[in-house]
């Protein structure tokens, strides 16, 4: 009887002690990544301190923006794990500020944005110094700086001395249109003592200058990994530029010159106006008949499989099963002909 009291209270016991644990787990449970929203130059400022703050905001946040934003200062570094998610809207720099600055820590990635009219020394809308990520957005009227010692018109990729990490910038599906610097009208790779890697697929350079380097890529001794891409329409200078820098041809590339690398110069591409093609950020339209169109098979380097869509979101490859295009924009062709059942 005694011993079945004993069990009795053990179960009870033991129910307690499970529901207190649940409840305790529930109490202590590590907070979510947040998703945060920004909708004007403050809230922005507040949303990338707010995601910033590892014990509040533990881990990767997501800033949303609601609404195009002007800075109206400097936004703080990035020094965490922050995506920030364009929905189509537009940074402006005002021609007075970069647009981000991630330090060694930050690991940053941006997509689906505009960021035109940033201006700075180095990195007219984002110097990188830690890890960076940017897919779908439009680079559109940067600047940075118009000397021998400055440039990287949208991005600089800064490697710096001893001990730092390997400043790392991958960008995919992405347009760089009209910007300007001295060294890199566009990106401005640099390597001091560490590394310094930009990778670059699938996008569209055009009407950038570079006064003192390559007008869309400059690279000082780090090194550049160039695919699928388009550098066409020099707005003045050479395409690439390198100061002990280095530069691998990963495939499907169309320069038109023969300065970056081992690329040899290819055809006018035959873009058109950066302008809305459709989709969350603007785009450079190819024109039928251009070089670029159907040009990288279909499962090689990413084409269909994990590179399904375009800068604006239309499935790549078009047509269905068929080849890539070269650059940020998948060409569709105009209708299809069931050939066969016209026959019958
Ligand atoms: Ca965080
Ligand atoms: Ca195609």
């Amino acid at each position: 009887m005694r011993r079945a009291f004993e069990k009795s209270v053990n179960t009870v016991m033991a129910a307690a002690l499970m529901a207190a644990l649940a409840m305790n787990a529930f109490l202590v449970q590590p907070a979510q990544a947040a998703n945060l929203v920004a909708g004007t130059f403050a809230e922005l400022a507040a949303a990338i301190t707010n995601a910033n703050d590892e014990v509040n905001y533990p881990g990767a946040d997501t800033i949303t923006l609601t609404a195009e934003i002007t800075l109206a200062a400097a936004l703080p570094n990035v020094t965490s794990e922050i995506i920030v998610e364009g929905e189509g809207y537009a940074l402006d720099g005002g021609h007075t500020y970069n647009h981000f600055y991630v330090v060694e820590s930050g690991d940053f990635t941006v997509k689906n944005l505009t960021l035109k009219n940033g201006n700075s020394g180095y990195g007219g809308s984002i110097t990188n110094r830690g890890t960076l990520t940017v897919l779908n957005c439009t680079f559109q009227d940067n600047t940075g700086g118009n000397s021998a010692t400055s440039g990287g018109g949208a991005i600089f990729n800064h490697g710096k001395t001893g001990g730092q990490p390997t400043a790392t910038t991958n960008i995919t599906n992405s347009t760089f249109s009209n910007n300007s610097g001295g060294l890199g009208g566009a990106i401005l790779n640099w390597q001091a003592s560490t590394g310094a890697v930009v990778t670059i697929a699938y996008s569209t350079f055009s009407g950038n200058s570079g006064t003192y380097g390559g007008a869309d890529i400059h690279s000082w001794v780090g090194h550049v990994n160039l695919e699928t891409s388009i550098l066409a329409d020099v707005s003045s200078g050479n395409h690439c530029g390198f100061t002990s820098g280095s530069l691998s041809d990963n495939g499907y590339n169309l320069v038109e010159d023969a300065t970056c690398g081992s690329i040899p110069a290819g055809a006018d591409p035959m873009l058109g106006a950066l302008q809305d093609n459709g989709g969350p950020t603007w785009t450079q339209a190819l024109s039928t008949g251009s070089p670029a169109i159907d040009v990288i098979p279909n499962a090689s380097n990413g084409c269909g499989t994990t590179v399904t869509v375009d800068q604006r979101g239309e499935t790549r490859p078009s047509p269905d099963a068929g080849s890539c295009d070269i650059g940020a924009f998948e060409w569709e062709y105009p209708f299809t002909l069931y050939l066969p059942l016209i026959l019958r």
